[in-house]
């Protein structure tokens, strides 16, 4: 929590030769170069590191802008029902105790927790705020999850933002809007079993306006989760803008 750093733009820790020269990647690196020299908005950053962690922290938008782009996503924004508002765990469907929706580029998916989840198309509201993430980080996104928690009751379990389809060179970049509310790192080895170790959690609180970068390989070693907090008694709206590999998604599963 104690460094800051200011920079021009952010590219992870991965390599081409981590993942083998597929093509995707080389492209995006190469999309990269443009969004270099068309953006740049530096902004202060906090750095989060800890064994196989790496995060970066800021505020994007202020107070007045982060109250204007909640209340238009509050009217912009449609949420799943029905068999998208659920997830499988072993064979059994649960409703996710939240809302969720997915929004991107034509055609991408998302799989996770054995749900499907096909992008709507973006919307003003969710083009600007990618556009302003794009510009602090240099980065580009083209598939945003949003996740909105009524109250301090609604929550997200423990799990990693690890499939296959999503590129590691890009960070998942999440912004908050609305209420305050812990995040939590929780190191895969300190979970359970016999071997389990002794390695302290994260614990993060994501403020109104906030960007929370996760950068490679923070999803490959580290759980993270919105735990359950009866105090919040106001919503928010978590995007966590991501890039998914087109020729890296599930294919053959039959879409509403
Ligand atoms: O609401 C949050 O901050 C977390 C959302 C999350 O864990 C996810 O989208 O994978």
């Amino acid at each position: 929590m104690d460094k800051f750093v200011t920079r021009h733009r952010k590219r992870s820790a991965v390599e081409a030769d981590e993942w083998k020269s597929e093509e995707p990647i080389k492209k995006c690196q190469e999309d990269e170069c443009e969004v270099e020299e068309e953006f740049s908005q530096p902004i202060p950053w906090q750095k989060f590191e800890a064994e196989g962690l790496d995060c970066d922290y800021s505020l994007l938008f202020d107070k007045e802008e982060a109250d204007r782009l909640f209340n238009q996503l509050e009217e912009e924004v449609v949420y799943f029902t029905g068999d998208k508002a659920k997830l499988q765990v072993y064979g059994k469907s649960y409703s996710v105790p939240r809302k969720q929706v997915t929004y991107g580029d034509e055609g991408l998916m998302y799989s996770f927790s054995g749900v499907h989840l096909l992008a709507k198309p973006w919307t003003p509201t969710l083009e600007h705020i990618r556009d302003a993430v794009t510009k602090a980080t240099g980065h580009t996104f083209n598939f945003v999850l949003i996740n909105r928690y009524k109250d301090g009751h609604d929550h997200i379990g423990e799990h990693r933002d690890d499939e296959r389809e999503l590129d590691p060179a890009c960070p998942i970049a999440s912004v908050s809007l609305g209420a305050v509310r812990d995040f939590i790192f929780r190191h895969k080895d300190a979970r359970t079993g016999s071997s389990k170790r002794q390695i302290e959690p994260v614990k993060l609180e994501l403020a109104h306006g906030s960007l929370l970068l996760m950068n490679y390989p923070t999803n490959t070693y580290w759980y993270h989760s919105l735990p359950v907090r009866k105090k919040v008694k106001t919503p928010r709206i978590n995007l966590t803008f991501r890039r998914i590999v087109k020729n890296r998604q599930k294919t053959g599963i039959k879409m509403e």
